[in-house]
């Protein structure tokens, strides 16, 4: 069996996108109108640049599959590019500060970004979406839920909003009301304020930046390992939400505002729980975001990531000419004004892609019916503890 493991692969303007996902077990359905919906939701948000008009992100299976179901084999998806018109592009004369592109030429000794920007564009996070929504149909199959929602855009509103408390009012509704929203949201009475903040970053041809929340329902605790240090699913989780472009900060639970407090206002009280629940324990609160010890506690987990302003600015940047060295403004063709909707979308991928690989390593086998077996045992274990 092998372990749990995913690559992407293609350039932003090349013919396509792909994504290859080994070490699924066998036996479980996909349902690729899923990945679809996935794939759409990325396109989408209020501020989205003209690419986004011209593709229409698809997933087609090219192995890994039959009859609907994995078949334990690397399953490859993939998703063309509309705009495959990479040979055809000018040069990157001047780098955009804040994107890779002089880091890159640096790095490889190219004196054209666009040998850096067309892998280091976000382009590359629709293959990723699309083995995300696989990851999060293999968890879905045992009640674990992924639901990612945007809290701030571009410092609006000033006082950072509480995720716990929108996440509250919308319960059962949750998918409803972000479906509602122009910005993957979970509170309606921000959507004006948020469409006026990124019109104005229009006419000023800037871009902004956000704030989103991540929940996982469902979670069996005990996922990760303390026993060696890069396997503590807190960090996993964190260099998942790092690895998607622009994310400048992460934090879990209480987050920062847990380096403020004493530990008594910080720790959640272990108290006895009801007889018929699935552990003879409860917590009293969960400021821990469901991680403890890198473990998962068995409470939602609860992650936020910061997302700064794309650095394509059609205002143009102070940059150098990579031919002359000459001062000019950093060259511009286009982008979004934001992305941080789409980036939440992302972030539901590699959070759910992050726990599945934990997931297969706590409970795996080559077949669901195995793995289903693994998860049930350990449930019974849990009840008798
Ligand atoms: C993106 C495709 C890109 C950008 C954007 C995201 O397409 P193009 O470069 O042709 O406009 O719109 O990329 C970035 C924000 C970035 O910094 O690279 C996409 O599919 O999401």
């Amino acid at each position: 069996m092998a372990r749990f493991s995913w690559i992407t692969s293609g350039e932003s303007h090349g013919p396509s996108m792909a994504a290859v996902l080994e070490g699924l077990p066998a036996g479980l359905p996909l349902d690729l109108s899923a990945v679809d919906a996935d794939l759409a939701r990325r396109q989408l948000g209020y501020g989205r640049g003209g690419r986004m008009k011209i593709e229409r992100d698809q997933v087609e299976v090219l192995s890994g599959l039959k009859g609907g179901v994995t078949l334990g084999s690397p399953l490859t998806l993939l998703v063309r590019n509309r705009d495959a018109v990479i040979e055809r592009l000018p040069q990157v004369a001047a780098p955009r500060p804040g994107h890779a592109d002089l880091a890159g030429c640096m790095k490889y000794g190219h004196r054209d970004g666009r040998a850096v920007l067309e892998r280091a564009s976000a382009r590359e996070t629709a293959p990723r979406v699309a083995a995300g929504a696989v990851a999060r149909q293999l968890l879905s199959a045992f009640g674990i839920e992924v639901f990612a929602f945007v809290l701030e855009v571009g410092g609006v509103p000033e006082v950072p909003p509480d995720g716990e408390s929108l996440w509250r009012a919308a319960g059962e509704r949750r998918h409803e009301i972000r479906a509602g929203s122009a910005f993957h949201g979970l509170d309606p009475a921000l959507e004006g304020a948020w469409v006026a903040a990124v019109d104005g970053a229009r006419a000023a041809q800037d871009s902004l930046g956000g704030v989103f929340e991540v929940r996982v329902t469902g979670l069996p605790p005990g996922l990760g390992s303390y026993q060696s240090p890069p396997d503590r699913l807190t960090a996993r989780l964190g260099a998942a939400l790092f690895s998607i472009p622009a994310i400048k900060g992460v934090e879990v639970g209480l987050g920062f505002e847990a380096g403020r407090r004493p530990g008594s206002r910080v720790h959640d009280a272990i108290l006895p729980a009801d007889a018929g629940a699935p552990t003879r324990f409860r917590r009293g609160s969960n400021r821990a975001g469901g991680l403890e010890g890198g473990l998962t506690t068995g409470e939602d987990l609860v992650l936020r990531a910061a997302m700064k302003p794309i650095p394509s600015l059609r205002q143009g940047m102070p940059s150098v000419d990579m031919e002359t060295g000459e001062p000019r403004d950093a060259t511009y063709q286009r982008s979004d004004v934001t992305s941080v909707p789409a980036a939440s979308v992302v972030a539901e991928a590699v959070v759910a892609l992050a726990l599945a690989e934990a997931f297969l390593e706590k409970y795996g086998g080559d077949s669901m019916e195995q793995v289903e077996a693994a998860f049930e045992h350990h449930r019974g274990q849990l009840r008798a503890l």
